[in-house]
Protein backbone atom coordinates (compact mmCIF):
# COMPACT_ATOMS: atom_id res chain seq x y z
CA UNK A 1 0.00 0.00 0.00
CA UNK A 2 1.59 2.82 -1.03
CA UNK A 3 1.04 6.44 0.86
CA UNK A 4 -0.53 9.78 -0.44
CA UNK A 5 2.47 11.40 -0.58
CA UNK A 6 4.30 8.61 -2.24
CA UNK A 7 2.18 8.96 -4.93
CA UNK A 8 2.35 12.57 -5.54
CA UNK A 9 6.25 12.31 -5.60
CA UNK A 10 6.03 9.03 -7.52
CA UNK A 11 3.55 11.48 -10.22
CA UNK A 12 6.00 14.51 -9.77
CA UNK A 13 9.21 12.32 -10.64
CA UNK A 14 7.01 10.50 -14.22
CA UNK A 15 5.96 14.10 -15.42
CA UNK A 16 9.06 15.77 -15.21
CA UNK A 17 8.30 17.90 -12.39
CA UNK A 18 10.52 19.28 -9.38
CA UNK A 19 11.11 18.03 -6.04
CA UNK A 20 11.47 20.63 -3.77
CA UNK A 21 13.35 20.71 -0.43
CA UNK A 22 10.06 21.12 1.35
CA UNK A 23 8.48 18.09 -0.66
CA UNK A 24 7.98 15.13 1.01
CA UNK A 25 10.48 12.70 -0.05
CA UNK A 26 11.62 8.85 0.33
CA UNK A 27 14.31 8.42 2.68
CA UNK A 28 16.94 6.33 0.20
CA UNK A 29 16.30 9.68 -2.40
CA UNK A 30 17.26 12.25 0.47
CA UNK A 31 20.16 9.91 0.83
CA UNK A 32 21.33 9.35 -2.20
CA UNK A 33 21.36 13.13 -3.65
CA UNK A 34 23.11 14.17 -0.36
CA UNK A 35 25.55 11.03 -1.16
CA UNK A 36 25.80 13.09 -4.78
CA UNK A 37 25.67 16.24 -4.08
CA UNK A 38 28.35 16.89 -1.21
CA UNK A 39 30.37 14.41 -3.32
CA UNK A 40 30.30 16.57 -6.12
CA UNK A 41 30.62 20.06 -3.90
CA UNK A 42 34.01 18.13 -2.27
CA UNK A 43 35.28 17.27 -5.87
CA UNK A 44 35.18 21.35 -6.47
CA UNK A 45 36.70 22.00 -3.51
CA UNK A 46 39.61 19.55 -3.29
CA UNK A 47 39.65 19.98 -7.33
CA UNK A 48 41.04 24.05 -6.46
CA UNK A 49 44.30 22.31 -5.39
CA UNK A 50 46.01 20.63 -8.75
CA UNK A 51 45.47 23.88 -10.36
CA UNK A 52 45.54 26.02 -7.45
CA UNK A 53 49.42 24.41 -7.57
CA UNK A 54 50.18 27.00 -10.84
CA UNK A 55 48.47 30.20 -9.95
CA UNK A 56 51.99 31.67 -8.62
CA UNK A 57 53.79 30.03 -11.68
CA UNK A 58 51.54 30.70 -14.73
CA UNK A 59 53.73 32.30 -17.76
CA UNK A 60 52.05 35.33 -18.12
CA UNK A 61 49.65 38.39 -16.66
CA UNK A 62 47.19 37.22 -18.21
CA UNK A 63 47.40 33.80 -17.75
CA UNK A 64 47.37 34.21 -14.08
CA UNK A 65 44.50 36.45 -14.06
CA UNK A 66 42.42 33.49 -15.68
CA UNK A 67 43.82 30.80 -13.83
CA UNK A 68 42.68 32.70 -10.51
CA UNK A 69 39.22 33.33 -12.01
CA UNK A 70 38.92 29.63 -13.04
CA UNK A 71 39.58 28.16 -9.53
CA UNK A 72 37.72 30.83 -7.69
CA UNK A 73 35.05 29.44 -9.66
CA UNK A 74 35.62 26.49 -8.24
CA UNK A 75 35.09 27.37 -4.89
CA UNK A 76 32.06 28.97 -5.94
CA UNK A 77 30.89 26.20 -7.32
CA UNK A 78 31.51 24.43 -4.09
CA UNK A 79 29.71 26.57 -1.92
CA UNK A 80 26.14 26.45 -4.44
CA UNK A 81 26.77 22.29 -4.06
CA UNK A 82 26.91 22.43 -0.12
CA UNK A 83 24.26 25.17 0.08
CA UNK A 84 21.53 22.78 -2.36
CA UNK A 85 23.17 19.64 -0.25
CA UNK A 86 21.84 21.63 3.18
CA UNK A 87 18.01 21.75 1.70
CA UNK A 88 18.23 17.81 2.38
CA UNK A 89 19.22 18.79 6.41
CA UNK A 90 22.80 17.69 6.69
CA UNK A 91 24.24 20.80 7.73
CA UNK A 92 27.76 22.43 6.13
CA UNK A 93 29.77 21.35 9.24
CA UNK A 94 28.82 17.72 9.15
CA UNK A 95 29.71 17.59 5.54
CA UNK A 96 33.06 19.25 6.19
CA UNK A 97 33.90 16.57 9.22
CA UNK A 98 33.24 14.05 6.52
CA UNK A 99 35.61 15.34 4.18
CA UNK A 100 38.25 16.56 6.57
CA UNK A 101 38.02 13.10 8.30
CA UNK A 102 38.74 11.27 5.17
CA UNK A 103 35.47 9.74 5.09
CA UNK A 104 33.62 11.58 2.47
CA UNK A 105 34.58 10.97 -1.41
CA UNK A 106 35.06 12.91 -3.85
CA UNK A 107 36.48 12.81 -7.60
CA UNK A 108 39.79 10.01 -7.78
CA UNK A 109 40.93 12.79 -10.92
CA UNK A 110 41.83 15.36 -8.33
CA UNK A 111 44.51 12.85 -6.59
CA UNK A 112 46.76 13.30 -9.87
CA UNK A 113 50.01 15.46 -9.68
CA UNK A 114 49.84 18.62 -11.69
CA UNK A 115 53.83 18.75 -12.74
CA UNK A 116 53.40 21.07 -15.79
CA UNK A 117 52.01 23.99 -16.97
CA UNK A 118 50.70 22.02 -19.92
CA UNK A 119 49.03 20.16 -16.85
CA UNK A 120 46.71 23.33 -17.08
CA UNK A 121 45.65 22.75 -20.90
CA UNK A 122 44.80 19.00 -20.30
CA UNK A 123 43.25 19.83 -16.92
CA UNK A 124 41.28 22.41 -18.94
CA UNK A 125 39.98 20.39 -22.04
CA UNK A 126 39.57 16.55 -20.62
CA UNK A 127 38.99 17.20 -16.77
CA UNK A 128 36.45 20.25 -17.45
CA UNK A 129 35.47 18.47 -20.85
CA UNK A 130 34.51 15.50 -18.61
CA UNK A 131 32.33 17.32 -15.88
CA UNK A 132 30.30 19.19 -19.05
CA UNK A 133 29.02 15.89 -20.24
CA UNK A 134 28.53 14.60 -16.98
CA UNK A 135 26.45 17.75 -15.36
CA UNK A 136 25.04 19.08 -18.66
CA UNK A 137 21.80 16.20 -18.17
CA UNK A 138 22.47 17.12 -14.17
CA UNK A 139 20.46 20.43 -15.19
CA UNK A 140 17.46 17.82 -15.47
CA UNK A 141 17.85 16.07 -12.48
CA UNK A 142 14.63 16.20 -10.53
CA UNK A 143 15.93 17.78 -7.50
CA UNK A 144 14.88 21.30 -8.17
CA UNK A 145 18.38 23.27 -5.95
CA UNK A 146 20.46 20.42 -7.72
CA UNK A 147 19.22 20.97 -11.04
CA UNK A 148 19.39 24.79 -10.91
CA UNK A 149 22.83 24.97 -9.50
CA UNK A 150 23.97 23.26 -12.69
CA UNK A 151 22.83 25.36 -14.78
CA UNK A 152 25.15 28.18 -13.94
CA UNK A 153 27.98 25.53 -12.89
CA UNK A 154 27.86 24.25 -16.33
CA UNK A 155 27.98 27.85 -18.00
CA UNK A 156 30.90 28.22 -16.40
CA UNK A 157 32.86 24.69 -16.85
CA UNK A 158 32.08 26.02 -20.49
CA UNK A 159 34.42 28.52 -19.88
CA UNK A 160 36.84 26.31 -18.65
CA UNK A 161 36.99 24.04 -21.05
CA UNK A 162 37.62 26.74 -23.97
CA UNK A 163 40.52 28.00 -21.77
CA UNK A 164 42.28 24.38 -21.38
CA UNK A 165 41.66 23.43 -24.90
CA UNK A 166 43.13 27.33 -25.73
CA UNK A 167 45.94 26.63 -23.42
CA UNK A 168 46.70 23.46 -25.23
CA UNK A 169 46.58 25.18 -28.75
CA UNK A 170 49.10 27.44 -27.67
CA UNK A 171 51.57 24.74 -26.60
CA UNK A 172 51.06 22.91 -29.73
CA UNK A 173 51.83 25.83 -32.43
CA UNK A 174 55.10 26.65 -30.14
CA UNK A 175 58.57 24.94 -29.85
CA UNK A 176 58.97 21.00 -29.93
CA UNK A 177 59.79 21.34 -26.47
CA UNK A 178 56.29 23.29 -25.90
CA UNK A 179 54.22 20.36 -27.77
CA UNK A 180 55.93 17.67 -26.14
CA UNK A 181 55.00 18.67 -22.82
CA UNK A 182 51.34 19.47 -24.02
CA UNK A 183 50.87 16.19 -25.63
CA UNK A 184 53.12 14.50 -22.32
CA UNK A 185 50.01 16.12 -19.95
CA UNK A 186 47.02 14.38 -22.14
CA UNK A 187 48.74 11.26 -21.88
CA UNK A 188 48.75 11.48 -18.12
CA UNK A 189 45.12 12.97 -18.13
CA UNK A 190 43.62 10.61 -20.71
CA UNK A 191 42.68 7.73 -18.94
CA UNK A 192 41.91 9.44 -15.34
CA UNK A 193 39.83 11.44 -17.13
CA UNK A 194 37.41 8.67 -18.43
CA UNK A 195 37.46 6.89 -15.50
CA UNK A 196 35.91 9.85 -13.94
CA UNK A 197 32.75 8.98 -14.81
CA UNK A 198 32.41 6.14 -12.16
CA UNK A 199 32.69 2.16 -12.61
CA UNK A 200 31.06 0.30 -15.99
CA UNK A 201 27.61 0.22 -15.85
CA UNK A 202 27.66 -3.49 -14.89
CA UNK A 203 29.61 -2.38 -11.36
CA UNK A 204 27.27 0.90 -10.80
CA UNK A 205 25.47 -0.03 -7.90
CA UNK A 206 23.77 2.94 -7.81
CA UNK A 207 22.97 3.89 -11.67
CA UNK A 208 19.64 1.95 -11.94
CA UNK A 209 18.12 3.80 -9.00
CA UNK A 210 19.56 7.41 -9.71
CA UNK A 211 18.00 6.66 -13.32
CA UNK A 212 14.57 6.14 -11.80
CA UNK A 213 14.72 8.86 -9.85
CA UNK A 214 15.35 10.92 -12.56
CA UNK A 215 18.50 12.18 -10.64
CA UNK A 216 20.77 10.80 -13.43
CA UNK A 217 19.98 10.96 -17.10
CA UNK A 218 22.48 8.59 -18.36
CA UNK A 219 24.65 6.02 -17.57
CA UNK A 220 28.29 6.26 -17.19
CA UNK A 221 28.92 3.97 -19.91
CA UNK A 222 26.74 6.35 -22.26
CA UNK A 223 28.07 9.37 -20.62
CA UNK A 224 31.89 7.75 -21.76
CA UNK A 225 30.81 7.41 -24.88
CA UNK A 226 29.31 10.68 -25.54
CA UNK A 227 33.14 12.39 -23.91
CA UNK A 228 35.31 10.49 -26.59
CA UNK A 229 33.04 11.23 -28.95
CA UNK A 230 33.24 14.85 -28.30
CA UNK A 231 37.31 14.40 -28.20
CA UNK A 232 38.24 12.85 -31.07
CA UNK A 233 37.64 15.92 -33.93
CA UNK A 234 38.73 18.34 -30.95
CA UNK A 235 42.21 16.04 -30.67
CA UNK A 236 42.20 16.77 -34.50
CA UNK A 237 42.56 20.04 -34.08
CA UNK A 238 45.11 20.50 -31.42
CA UNK A 239 47.08 18.24 -32.74
CA UNK A 240 47.47 15.58 -30.31
CA UNK A 241 46.89 12.13 -29.91
CA UNK A 242 44.74 10.34 -27.98
CA UNK A 243 46.90 7.35 -25.52
CA UNK A 244 44.95 4.74 -27.09
CA UNK A 245 45.69 2.10 -29.33
CA UNK A 246 42.72 0.23 -29.75
CA UNK A 247 40.71 3.40 -30.02
CA UNK A 248 38.51 3.48 -33.23
CA UNK A 249 34.88 4.32 -34.04
CA UNK A 250 32.83 1.00 -35.06
CA UNK A 251 30.67 2.01 -37.85
CA UNK A 252 28.18 -1.25 -37.22
CA UNK A 253 27.04 -0.01 -33.48
CA UNK A 254 27.72 3.73 -33.81
CA UNK A 255 29.65 3.15 -30.92
CA UNK A 256 33.55 3.88 -30.15
CA UNK A 257 35.64 1.28 -29.35
CA UNK A 258 37.75 2.03 -25.91
CA UNK A 259 40.61 -0.13 -24.76
CA UNK A 260 40.22 -1.30 -21.32
CA UNK A 261 40.30 1.44 -18.60
CA UNK A 262 42.52 0.26 -15.54
CA UNK A 263 39.60 -0.14 -13.23
CA UNK A 264 42.10 -1.50 -10.47
CA UNK A 265 44.07 2.14 -10.65
CA UNK A 266 40.51 3.49 -10.33
CA UNK A 267 39.61 1.57 -7.11
CA UNK A 268 43.09 2.55 -5.25
CA UNK A 269 42.15 5.99 -5.73
CA UNK A 270 38.84 5.93 -4.38
CA UNK A 271 40.62 3.71 -1.61
CA UNK A 272 43.33 6.43 -0.44
CA UNK A 273 46.05 5.31 -2.58
CA UNK A 274 46.05 7.31 -5.21
CA UNK A 275 49.59 9.85 -5.78
CA UNK A 276 48.32 12.68 -4.11
CA UNK A 277 45.04 11.65 -2.04
CA UNK A 278 47.11 12.45 1.38
CA UNK A 279 48.96 15.58 0.28
CA UNK A 280 44.97 17.03 -0.95
CA UNK A 281 43.40 15.86 2.32
CA UNK A 282 46.19 17.55 4.50
CA UNK A 283 46.23 20.86 2.51
CA UNK A 284 42.16 20.68 2.76
CA UNK A 285 42.64 20.19 7.15
CA UNK A 286 45.24 23.03 7.86
CA UNK A 287 43.22 25.22 5.15
CA UNK A 288 40.69 24.54 7.46
CA UNK A 289 42.69 25.25 10.90
CA UNK A 290 44.01 28.02 9.61
CA UNK A 291 40.45 29.29 8.70
CA UNK A 292 38.66 28.73 12.22
CA UNK A 293 39.23 32.48 13.45
CA UNK A 294 37.65 33.49 10.38
CA UNK A 295 34.61 31.62 11.42
CA UNK A 296 34.71 32.78 15.01
CA UNK A 297 35.16 35.81 13.69
CA UNK A 298 32.28 35.80 12.03
CA UNK A 299 29.74 33.95 14.27
CA UNK A 300 30.99 36.72 16.86
CA UNK A 301 29.85 39.56 14.16
CA UNK A 302 26.37 37.77 13.53
CA UNK A 303 25.85 37.36 17.63
CA UNK A 304 26.22 40.97 18.47
CA UNK A 305 24.39 42.35 15.24
CA UNK A 306 21.70 40.12 16.49
CA UNK A 307 21.56 41.74 19.71
CA UNK A 308 21.73 44.94 18.66
CA UNK A 309 18.72 44.83 16.74
CA UNK A 310 17.04 43.11 20.24
CA UNK A 311 18.01 46.34 21.71
N1 LIG B 1 35.61 9.38 -8.14
O1 LIG B 1 27.23 3.57 -8.52
P1 LIG B 1 28.16 4.59 -9.06
C1 LIG B 1 34.36 18.81 -11.06
C2 LIG B 1 31.95 6.19 -6.60
S1 LIG B 1 33.84 17.39 -11.83
C3 LIG B 1 35.32 8.97 -6.91
O2 LIG B 1 28.29 4.71 -10.53
P2 LIG B 1 26.89 7.21 -8.91
C4 LIG B 1 34.63 20.05 -11.89
C5 LIG B 1 30.52 6.57 -6.33
O3 LIG B 1 30.45 7.76 -5.56
C6 LIG B 1 33.96 16.03 -10.65
N2 LIG B 1 34.29 8.14 -6.64
O4 LIG B 1 27.82 6.00 -8.37
C7 LIG B 1 36.01 20.53 -11.77
C8 LIG B 1 30.00 5.36 -5.61
O5 LIG B 1 30.44 5.36 -4.26
P3 LIG B 1 29.40 5.57 -3.02
C9 LIG B 1 32.79 15.91 -9.74
C10 LIG B 1 33.55 7.73 -7.68
O6 LIG B 1 26.83 8.23 -7.86
C11 LIG B 1 36.88 20.44 -12.84
C12 LIG B 1 30.78 4.23 -6.30
O7 LIG B 1 31.92 4.82 -6.88
N3 LIG B 1 31.58 15.66 -10.45
O8 LIG B 1 34.49 18.72 -9.89
C13 LIG B 1 33.80 8.14 -9.00
O9 LIG B 1 25.62 6.69 -9.46
C14 LIG B 1 38.20 20.90 -12.75
C15 LIG B 1 29.92 3.51 -7.34
O10 LIG B 1 29.63 4.36 -8.46
C16 LIG B 1 30.52 15.05 -9.87
O11 LIG B 1 30.57 14.68 -8.72
C17 LIG B 1 34.89 9.00 -9.22
N4 LIG B 1 35.23 9.43 -10.44
O12 LIG B 1 27.73 7.80 -10.17
C18 LIG B 1 36.49 21.09 -10.58
C19 LIG B 1 29.29 14.90 -10.72
N5 LIG B 1 32.89 7.55 -9.80
O13 LIG B 1 28.94 7.00 -3.08
C20 LIG B 1 37.82 21.53 -10.47
C21 LIG B 1 28.09 14.43 -9.97
C22 LIG B 1 32.09 6.80 -9.01
O14 LIG B 1 28.27 4.62 -3.23
C23 LIG B 1 38.69 21.43 -11.57
N6 LIG B 1 28.15 13.03 -9.66
N7 LIG B 1 32.51 6.90 -7.74
O15 LIG B 1 30.24 5.29 -1.81
C24 LIG B 1 27.77 12.05 -10.50
O16 LIG B 1 27.34 12.28 -11.62
C25 LIG B 1 27.82 10.63 -10.02
O17 LIG B 1 27.90 10.65 -8.62
C26 LIG B 1 28.99 9.81 -10.61
C27 LIG B 1 28.98 8.41 -9.98
C28 LIG B 1 28.81 9.67 -12.11
C29 LIG B 1 30.34 10.48 -10.30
Amino acid sequence: EISDEERLFDELIANEQRIEPRDWMPDAYRKTLVRQISQHAHSEIIGMQPEGNWITRAPSLKRKAILMAKVQDEAGHGLYLYSAAQTLGTTRDEMMDQLISGKAKYSSIFNYPTPTWADMGAIGWLVDGAAICNQVPLCRASYGPYGRAMVRVCKEESFHQRQGFEILLSLMRGTDEQREMAQDAVNRWYWPSLAMFGPPDDQSPNSAQSMKWKIKRFTNDELRQRFVGMLVPQAEILGVTLPDPELRFDDETGQYVIGEIDWDEFFEVLRGNGPCNAERLERRRTAHEDGAWVREAAAEYARKQSLKKKA
